[in-house]
């Protein structure tokens, strides 16, 4: 191996220079542009940094050991890991802000595109993926929880995950919680910026919903807050998603009361116990029914022991902000087609009721909620659709017959999320979130599998998706930002994107959001495949 040194002040550039040279030895002239390129991105970051040698720790390139272990450790959905996924020239794990600053600075100057990552759990590994040359912004050290009792609110890094939120509410107090996600190990930072709904939604609203401030770094590299971004670009960040305007640093969030007790319960019924007459009612039922109840439906297919058939079984996920009793008269007055029995309820803390909603049902402890690999991950693709209006008994076989006929076991899911409630008082131009009065609940398509053979899945959900559309809402069909699916198009133009997914995710917030992108970033800097565009 040949190496070409060039006098620098840090060691950290000859390491750069050693393996790009190697690249151009193997494939030719062409990518010596690269090598200038990457040698002056690292130059700029060290020369302009006030602290090289500290910044110089946190700079990752493909020659450092730890590369792929950094890129890979909060990459999720592993349809994004094989060889072929564009990989970053760089991943700068920050420990200070100023760090940041100076990248924001030095990507603008050399060309190079930011991908910002909290907790690296985008549907399209938007966060960590991109088709032009790029660095990974991981903020994976800026994860800091401060929760304040006394005033119900608490600073959050954006790298915290949920789980360490409520970890650390439950940790001072029975009495508080926070309406986000219900799935722990999602990132403070992608999530809230993106809407954010959880068990707590139809009392609360979104975790964007309770955010009171937030800590910002802008184009021209400037921290920001509320009052210095002011309303508009405050309003954008929370639902217009976080990566078209900037990098969040943290929000400020506003913490909720909680009951010292609350009931889950968690039902299943197959087909053979009249699944498709009981969904049918849960349509009018779950969307209106008492705030403090938000009745989940997960459907997948699966073989019943006693036909050898397939069938689809349903599991009622449930959380009641309440007592046993107040649980069984409402279920027993709005919904007694489930046939829920005291059996059936489990009294529990709030914090308690996290941990299982995260599919942690053997008893874990809470300090589960702080590993952030207890689970193991898959390869995944994801729609999502609003229902605002009630399907029929024969819409749903369609849908039974996608899930038992056309798909192995196990492999796909569809959960239905009720709204009303809260959801149905905020004004739909409140935050970019639009689906608010009118939506009777978001369903979700999922579709999981290990290894790499993409395609029979994609073309599954995609032909599933297209059933559908008779049944979900239209003019537009819309789509939920945190469950972004990039099918939806993939237009940059001001008139591609309104015509397809900037209506899908915002409807008429999306004209607003594009006002303030043009206003805030008016060179496009902050862009990725569906991020919001610039206009004049
Ligand atoms: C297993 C699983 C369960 C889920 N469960 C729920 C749920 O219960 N409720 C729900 O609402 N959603 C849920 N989601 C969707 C989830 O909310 C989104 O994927 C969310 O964007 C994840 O945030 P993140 O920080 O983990 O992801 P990332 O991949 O890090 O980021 C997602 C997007 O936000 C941008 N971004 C991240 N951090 C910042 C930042 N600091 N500043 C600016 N932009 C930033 C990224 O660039 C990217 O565009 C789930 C997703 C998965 C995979
Ligand atoms: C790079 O790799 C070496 C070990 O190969 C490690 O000591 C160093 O901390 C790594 N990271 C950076 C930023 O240099
Ligand atoms: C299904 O519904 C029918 C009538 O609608 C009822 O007779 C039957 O008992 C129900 N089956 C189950 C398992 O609940
Ligand atoms: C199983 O499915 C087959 C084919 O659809 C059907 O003919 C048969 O009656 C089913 N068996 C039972 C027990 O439902
Ligand atoms: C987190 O969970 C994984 C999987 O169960 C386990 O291997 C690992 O040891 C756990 N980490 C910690 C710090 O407990
Ligand atoms: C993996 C790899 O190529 N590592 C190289 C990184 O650069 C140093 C020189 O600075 C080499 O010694 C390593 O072999």
């Amino acid at each position: 191996m040949k190496q070409k040194r060039i006098q620098t002040p840090n060691s950290l550039l000859n390491l750069i220079v050693v393996v790009n040279f190697m690249i151009v030895l193997k494939t030719g002239l062409s990518l010596s542009l690269h090598t200038i390129s990457d040698f002056d991105f690292l130059d700029c970051l060290i020369r302009k940094s006030d602290d090289p040698d500290s910044i110089s720790r946190v700079i990752y390139s493909p020659n450092n050991s730890s590369y792929t272990s950094i890129l890979q450790s909060s990459i999720n959905n592993l349809r994004f890991t094989s060889p072929a996924t564009p990989k970053p020239r760089f991943i700068l794990t920050p420990v200070h802000e100023s760090q940041i600053q100076t990248l924001v600075y030095c990507s603008k100057k050399h060309g190079i595109e930011i991908r910002t990552r909290s907790g690296g759990h985008d549907f399209e590994g938007l966060s960590y993926v991109s088709q032009l040359p790029f660095v990974i912004l991981d903020l994976v050290n800026l994860k800091s929880v401060m929760v304040d009792t006394q005033t119900a609110t608490a600073w959050v890094q954006a790298a915290a995950t949920l789980g360490e939120l409520y970890y650390e509410i439950a940790q001072k107090t029975r009495n508080l919680g926070f309406a986000g996600g219900i799935w722990y190990a999602l990132g403070f930072g992608g999530h809230v910026s993106g809407g954010g709904y959880g068990a707590m939604m139809r009392k609360y609203g979104l975790a964007a919903d309770n955010v009171i401030d937030a800590q910002f770094i802008n184009v021209q590299g400037k921290i920001l807050d509320r009052r210095s971004m002011g309303e508009d670009l405050f309003w954008a960040i929370r639902g217009g998603g976080g990566s078209s305007f900037g990098i969040i640093l943290s929000w400020k969030i506003k913490l909720v009361p909680v009951p010292e007790t609350v009931t889950i319960f968690s039902v299943d019924r197959t087909l053979e116990q009249n699944l498709t007459k009981i969904i049918h009612k849960w349509q009018y039922v779950a969307p209106r029914i008492d705030k403090d109840l938000d009745i989940r439906v997960l459907m997948f297919s699966v073989v019943n022991p006693s036909t050898g058939n397939r069938t689809i079984r349903a599991t009622f996920d449930t959380l009641f902000l309440g007592g046993t009793d107040r649980l069984l008269a409402i279920m027993q007055e709005e919904f007694a087609e489930l046939g829920l029995t005291r059996e059936d309820c489990t009294e529990k803390s709030w914090i308690e009721s996290v941990v299982v909603g995260s599919s942690f049902t053997n008893g874990e402890p809470l300090e589960i909620l702080l590993n952030r690999t207890a689970m193991p991950k898959n390869s995944f693709k994801g729609k999502s659709d609003f229902a605002t209006n009630p399907i029929s008994e024969d819409g749903f076989e369609g849908i039974w017959d996608f899930y038992n006929n056309k798909i192995e076991a196990g492999m796909a899911l569809l959960v239905l999320t009720p709204y009303g409630g809260k959801m149905s008082e905020i004004p739909a131009s409140e935050i970019p979130f639009p689906h608010r009065l009118g939506s009777l609940y978001m369903i979700e398509y999922l579709v999981v599998w290990d290894g790499d053979e993409t395609s029979p899945h994609i073309s599954w959900i995609r032909s599933l998706y297209s059933y559908m559309r008779s049944y979900v809402s239209n003019s537009p069909r819309t789509a939920y930002l945190n469950y972004n699916d990039l099918d939806l198009g993939v237009g940059k133009t001001y008139a591609e994107a309104s015509e397809t997914w900037g209506s899908s995710y915002f409807k008429n917030n999306f004209n607003r959001l594009v006002k303030v992108k043009t206003m805030v970033d008016p060179g496009n800097f902050f862009k990725h495949e569906q991020s919001i565009p610039t206009r004049f």
